[in-house]
């Protein structure tokens, strides 16, 4: 493993920096901006390399291909290469620096594939900018409306369709990708666990079971401006109070739905310290086994807060298919098999058909979107290993 190990180290050292911050090492790679721009220019250079070629998708996603893509059943793997703010190193880029890695190991290896292999990074994960997640591969399977997509603002109103032009991809041709997701005949995602199940149980590679349902929604609370230092209480129309209630109440309606509720964004206007807002906008994310559990959290946020929920986006419970799925922890000698609450590109695939399994790498903490997040190197080293064992079944046995 000793060429493995220096060829995903010097890919790590690559791109460890790129939209780093200095003051918290976190990271603020967000979808069409300088540092994913730099992460996308990374991804060709490792490609091109690799004598892998490369195309971009009408939504932005970019896929490195070994072999022709119209070869049929391609066998897709990777993850993205965005990130939430001060997100951490591994959310994404492990999925892709592996798969880069896992390629060599075949190589190695003298694998031949009978079918073609893509690796991918699907942009706009993580929903960090825009507000939707999995944007990418949403516009790809036709979940996400490119008109909606298009206009999506950022925080300084800029457009994702602006944002995209600025950085050279014409949002023009935004849609369900027929032609992309008729190449495809699996998708293996990779991803550093978000949890701590495989620390629990002492391994180092884990299967996914599925992911439980989830989505975002924007709460709207108006009031009425005024002057903090004359306005009796009596006369106040504060909508602070109002986010007050709402954020308590998603953790006591969480509680009774063994659901998981967070209220993680807030933006105040006009925010001086001295003036009582005029609108307080706050987004709930809100997750749990089923449908229900989590509209019911939704209901109680809602009614707390006195405003209707505005939903942004909806990722239904995903259950990854049986044969792929035991066809991997079969070929893995057994390995745990996990749900998991975090939403990935994997799921969307999934739940538009396309047979999608995912691969955990433990995370000694089981910290993520943060910048403690963590995998050891042999751990990260066993995962490439795990995807390449994977891929090799994959591209070279009956599809
Ligand atoms: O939010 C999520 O679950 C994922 O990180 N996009
Ligand atoms: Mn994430
Ligand atoms: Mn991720």
């Amino acid at each position: 493993m000793t060429g493995t190990r220096a060829r995903f180290e010097a890919m790590w050292a690559d791109l460890h920096p790129v939209g780093r911050s200095p003051v918290t090492a976190g990271y603020r790679r967000f979808a069409w901006s300088e540092a994913d721009l730099t992460c996308r220019e990374w991804f060709v250079g490792e490609a091109v390399r690799r004598g892998l070629d490369v195309t971009v998708d009408r939504n932005g996603n970019q896929w490195a291909w070994w072999g022709d893509p119209d070869g049929g059943g391609a066998v897709a793997t990777g993850s993205h290469l965005d990130s939430v703010p001060d997100g951490g190193a591994f959310d994404g880029p492990l999925g892709v620096v592996s798969a880069l890695a896992a390629v060599d190991l075949l190589r190695d290896r003298d694998v031949r594939p009978v079918r073609p292999l893509a690796l991918v990074n699907f942009t706009d994960e993580e929903g960090a900018r825009f507000g939707v997640p999995c944007a990418g591969s949403r516009l790809m399977t036709g979940d996400l409306d490119p008109d909606r997509a298009r206009s999506l603002r950022d925080a300084d109103g800029t457009t994702m369709a602006e944002a995209m032009s600025a950085a050279g991809h014409d949002p023009a041709h935004l849609g369900r990708g027929e032609e992309d997701l008729g190449r495809l005949g699996a998708f293996v995602e990779l991803h550093v666990e978000q949890g701590r199940a495989l620390v629990d149980r002492f391994a180092a590679v884990g299967v996914a079971r599925g992911i439980r349902a989830h989505g975002r929604w924007r709460l709207d609370l108006y009031g009425q401006a005024n002057h903090a230092g004359t306005t009796r209480l009596a006369d106040r129309d504060d909508p602070m109070l109002r986010l007050a209630a709402a954020v308590l109440a998603a953790r006591e309606s969480a509680d009774r739905h063994a659901a998981l509720a967070t209220i993680g964004k807030v933006n105040v206007e006009p925010g001086g310290t001295n003036a009582i807002p005029s609108l307080v906008r706050a987004w709930l994310d809100a997750r749990g086994d089923d449908e229900a559990a989590v509209r019911a959290v939704v209901a109680a946020v809602g009614a707390a807060g006195a405003a209707e929920p505005v939903e942004e986006s909806w990722s239904p419970e995903v259950t990854f298919g049986r044969p792929l799925r035991d066809r991997i922890a079969g070929l893995l000698g057994g390995a745990p098999v996990l749900s998991t609450g975090a939403g990935h590109d994997a799921g969307v695939l999934s739940g538009a058909g396309l047979p999608a399994a995912m691969l955990f790498v433990r995370n000694p903490t089981g910290v993520s979107h943060s910048p403690a997040e963590h995998a050891d190197i042999d751990d990260c080293l066993a995962g490439v290993e795990a995807l390449a064992t994977v891929l090799a079944d994959l591209l070279t046995g009956q599809s």
